[in-house]
């Protein structure tokens, strides 16, 4: 074998969450990476939560899409090119271009979103392209449109150091953003700032807040609209700033007044006590920094954008906008949720944030020189899917999302994909569900991944930032926009896709930016338009604005905040209060679907997992698909702890493991969004939800489902640990994890363990048995199985099965698969089913592997502290995205010992 000499670091940007932190990769020659956080990075300084540290684990080659396949079979990038432009434009002239739909995502790159956007409204013709980000952040776009004239995102990171009160709606964060979140601790614990959590879960960021709210669900417009009320009254306005730089308070107020007259009404509508609406209200009217950051509690609603106005409203009426340590702070989801705004990749947006004005329209062409214009909004995505079962898209391109576990009603969605003369996937795996979905035509074009593919995103505060190449392609992987400009050039455009590079399409696009701007349009990079090859290549973060004015090459700055100066982006340059709708509750809840369905995330799961599923570290904190219930809903439904369950709607149903917790309140439902049909049997969160669209943004409500809960009574629960994957039987109940030295799967079926063993072994296949070591323990009039398949002294698989009361302890099994050549004491451990040694339980700290047994014996013995736990087992010493937890036992602990 060649050794390799050490590789140079590259610095890149996490391909996470909207925080976009810097990240310094060193590969290790052979298709790895050793990860660290890049300290001269402003988003992190260093820091990374648990998925950016174990981006490394992500890297290897197992599921991913290698080569260009139609109809499933692999062919030449060639064939599948000409299959693609051939059938856009036999599609085009059968139906018309309108027929045609893009469907995008905010993990793309700013440059391929450029060029998928300018090929579908400048040169294909069709309005109907919309993204993820509709489910994402579309509500706070059209807000930010509503109050300031433009998607403004107003302040910075900065701020949050620099608040004296950090009020978080409808975010986990210390969850989702964790490491915006270790800042809004830091800056509590050196200036004493506080933190109040809004969200009808009690969640780890509520956890660590100093108030608490936990309100009805969708009730937010009524905490807000009374608070507006409080303010007014109360002398708390900034008198000055509402006459000279806003517009439309009364009518405001007077909706307010309406929904929200006094505490009792704003305590009837949103469950909460008097009192805690009181401390929430005297302590926001009292501080004058105040960043309130809102994020999918809010956004992913029937009324976001209203909930995001709400919330406006108040800061406006304060004058909190623009300065230091102030203002409303949309959190952004996706590595580029920003980016893809940039270029206009909603369906309700043309370019640049530029809109549908004819002068608009009309510029945009010039620039573009396009033949096919479009004049007007396409189809969001939730009426586009429509659109797709009632036949009037004939062609659809999906591209870095995956649709079929995302979109509400993805069941339907499904089915409809079938009735498609064309359907187009770029992905960079080839087991997601939607690379798995079939059309009429069906090609798959696989894309470069993280680390591969080379271009700019741009984070919550409008920094922009390189996301760099550090590692080869693997098979026939090519970035995104090449496959775009490849097709827009067989459609006969070849001198506008003629891009050489990804810096050449960053330069149009900062072009465009500036293109008869003139301080009309907030989006404005022309500093970076003629950007060399070179410098591009080593740029550094910038925030835009950052037009060509602000200085000389190189030396140009972007602004950390906007509307320091009170002039917004209405005609008027005046920002807008926005009368708002009274929330309406629970819709659709019955007898028959008497719970609230929300959804979500957890810590170390991205999405569908189609990355973060790879890690062992990050699949230890959870390793089964869950829905959460409060205890009394789970006596009333017969619902168990562990047990499994099956949570229905009227749009589809799930099996998923009950964890019975008061952190949800009675009467709601609380399940992950993450596990896609590659990971688990029956899990896909997309299949339940209604999505009901917001009437403003059409953004759906993910948050809100009627549905109901009954056990599932199955005979058998089991697992199986083996060194590769294994496909178990239709109807079973499975979850499978990356765990030490393989893959993990949980299973529950109706067979007994008899059949359970004949069956998993049969799957095995005998002859990869052969010669291999089988011990066993059988006891089926117990119904009860183990088998340990050893390679000489190695384990290579294990398989234990027992009745569903007395099933086999997934830790326990884990922790002696990961030793390979286990010693005799553990070799009759893995056929006793009792652990030689204790496990160390369910994992906490990801980072560095410690479990909850570990850390509970480290507060025993006298750890009384976060930094003490920290010192005693390492727990919480890496990311911290922990400590909410470790904080939360420390509590229970020293409750138990009192
Ligand atoms: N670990 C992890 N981090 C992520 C992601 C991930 O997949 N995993 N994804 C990223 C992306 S794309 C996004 S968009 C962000 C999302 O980040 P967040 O918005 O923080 O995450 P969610 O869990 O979707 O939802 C936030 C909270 O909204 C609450 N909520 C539900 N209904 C209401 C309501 O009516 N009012 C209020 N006030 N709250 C309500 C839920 O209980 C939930 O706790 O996370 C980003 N970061
Ligand atoms: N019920 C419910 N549903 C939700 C949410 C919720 O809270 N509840 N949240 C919503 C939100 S906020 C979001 S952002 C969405 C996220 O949902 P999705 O966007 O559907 O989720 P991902 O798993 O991130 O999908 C990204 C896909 O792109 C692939 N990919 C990775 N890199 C590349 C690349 O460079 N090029 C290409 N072409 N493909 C690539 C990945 O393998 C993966 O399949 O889910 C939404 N759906
Ligand atoms: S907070 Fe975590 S997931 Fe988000 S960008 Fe930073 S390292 Fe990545
Ligand atoms: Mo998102």
């Amino acid at each position: 074998m060649i050794v390799h000499g050490p590789e140079p670091t590259v610095r890149t940007t996490c391909p996470y969450c909207g925080v976009g932190c810097g990240v310094l990769a060193t590969p290790d020659g052979q298709g790895g990476a050793a990860i660290a956080g890049d300290s001269e990075h402003p988003a992190n300084f260093g820091r990374l939560c648990s998925k950016g540290s174990a981006l490394g684990e992500t890297l290897s080659l197992e599921n991913r899409l290698l080569h260009p396949q139609v109809d499933g079979v692999r062919v030449p990038w060639e064939t599948a090119l000409t299959e693609v432009a051939d059938g856009l434009h036999a599609v085009a002239e059968a139906h018309g271009p309108e027929s045609i739909a893009f469907y995008l995502s905010g993990q793309l790159l700013t440059e391929d979103y450029y060029v998928a956007n300018k090929l579908a409204k400048g040169f294909i013709g069709t309005p109907h392209v919309d993204t993820n980000s509709r489910l994402c952040m579309s509500s706070a776009v059209a807000a930010h449109r509503r109050a300031f004239g433009s998607d403004t995102v107003p302040g910075c990171y900065e701020d949050l150091d620099e608040a004296d009160l950090i009020v978080l709606v409808g975010s986990n964060a210390a969850w989702c953003h964790p490491i915006l979140f270790r800042r809004m601790a830091d800056a509590r614990a050196r200036r004493g700032t506080k933190i109040v959590t809004i969200d009808p879960r009690r969640t780890q960021t509520a956890e660590e807040s100093d108030l608490f709210l936990g309100l009805r669900p969708g009730s937010d417009v009524a905490l807000f609209s009374g608070l507006l009320v409080h303010l007014a009254d109360g002398g708390f306005a900034d008198a000055r700033f509402v006459a000279e730089h806003t517009a439309g308070l009364d009518g405001a107020l007077e909706r307010a007044r309406r929904i929200a007259p006094d505490i009792a009404a704003v305590a009837a509508a949103t469950g909460l006590a008097p009192a805690e609406i009181g401390a929430f209200y005297d302590l926001f009217a009292g501080t004058r920094r105040v960043v309130t950051a809102f994020s999918q509690g809010v956004n992913q609603s029937a009324q976001g954008t209203d909930k995001g106005n709400s919330i406006i409203n108040c800061h406006l009426v304060t004058g909190r906008i623009g300065a230091v340590g102030t203002g409303p702070f949309s959190l952004t989801g996706q590595p580029n949720a920003m980016g893809g705004r940039e270029v206009g990749g909603l369906a309700n947006m043309l370019a640049a944030h530029m809109h549908f004005t004819p002068e608009e329209v009309d510029r945009v062409r010039r620039f573009w020189g396009a033949p096919r214009i479009i004049t007007g909004e396409g189809m969001k995505a939730v009426a586009l899917f429509e659109a797709i079962q009632r036949g009037r898209i004939k062609a659809l391109w999906v591209m870095g999302t995956n649709p079929l576990v995302s979109m509400p009603r993805a069941d339907a969605i499904r089915e409809a994909l079938t009735g498609l003369d064309l359907y187009v996937v770029s992905e960079a795996v080839a087991d997601s569900d939607t690379a798995r979905g079939l059309g009429r035509k069906t090609v798959l074009l696989p894309a470069q991944a993280w680390g591969e593919k080379d271009g700019t995103v741009t984070n919550s505060e409008r920094r922009i930032s390189r996301q760099r190449r550090f590692l080869a392609s693997p098979g026939e992987a090519r970035p995104d926009w090449q496959a775009l400009a490849e097709v827009g050039r067989r459609l006969g455009h070849a001198k506008a896709f003629a891009f050489p590079s990804a810096a050449a399409v960053f330069r149009e696009h900062a072009g465009l930016s500036a293109f008869e701007n003139g301080g009309t349009r907030d989006f404005d990079i022309g500093g970076l338009m003629d950007i060399p090859d070179a410098a591009y290549a080593v740029s550094l973060p910038v925030q835009w604005p950052l037009p060509k004015k602000s200085g000389p090459p190189g030396r140009r700055q972007g602004r950390a905040r906007l509307f320091a100066d009170g002039r917004f982006y209405t005609f008027d340059r005046r920002a807008r209060f926005v009368a708002v709708q009274p929330p309406a509750l629970a819709q659709g809840v019955s007898d028959e679907h008497p719970f609230v369905l929300n959804t979500g995330r957890v810590r170390d799961h991205w999405h569908t997992m189609t990355r973060t599923g790879k890690s062992q570290r990050l699949s230890a904190h959870r390793a089964v698909p869950f829905v959460e219930v409060h205890p009394d809903d789970a006596a009333t439904h017969g619902l168990t702890e562990g047990g499994i369950a099956r949570v229905s709607t009227p749009h589809g149903a799930a099996e998923l493991e009950v964890t019975v917790t008061d952190a949800v309140p009675p009467g709601t439902l609380f399940m992950p969004m993450h596990w896609g049909g590659a990971y688990a049997s029956r899990a896909r969160v997309g299949a339940l939800v209604r999505g009901m669209p917001d009437p403003v943004s059409g953004q759906p409500e993910l948050k809100a489902t009627p549905a109901a809960a009954a056990p599932v009574a199955y005979r058998t629960r089991g697992l199986l640990l083996s060194r590769g994957q294994v496909a178990l039987p239709e109807g079973w109940w499975w979850a499978r994890a990356a765990i030490a030295g393989g893959w993990g799967v949980q299973f529950a079926t109706q067979e007994g363990s008899r059949e359970v063993a004949l069956t998993v072994r049969g799957l095995m296949r005998t002859d990869a048995l052969r010669g291999l070591e089988l011990a066993e323990y059988a006891d089926h009039a117990r119904d009860r199985y183990r088998c340990a398949v050893y390679d000489g002294q190695t384990l290579v698989a294990y398989l234990a099965c027992a009745p569903c009361d007395a099933r086999p302890d997934w830790e326990a099994a884990k922790a002696l698969f990961a030793a390979p050549e286990p010693e005799a004491a553990e070799r009759r451990a893995l056929l006793s089913g009792r652990a030689a040694t204790a496990a160390a339980g369910p994992t906490v700290c990801a980072c560095h592997g410690v479990g909850l047994d570990a850390i509970t014996a480290s507060i025993r013995d006298g750890a009384g502290t976060v930094e003490a736990v920290g010192a005693a087992c390492k727990a919480g010493t890496n990311c911290g995205s922990c400590i909410p937890e470790i904080r939360r036992m420390l509590v229970s602990e020293t409750a138990k010992a009192a």
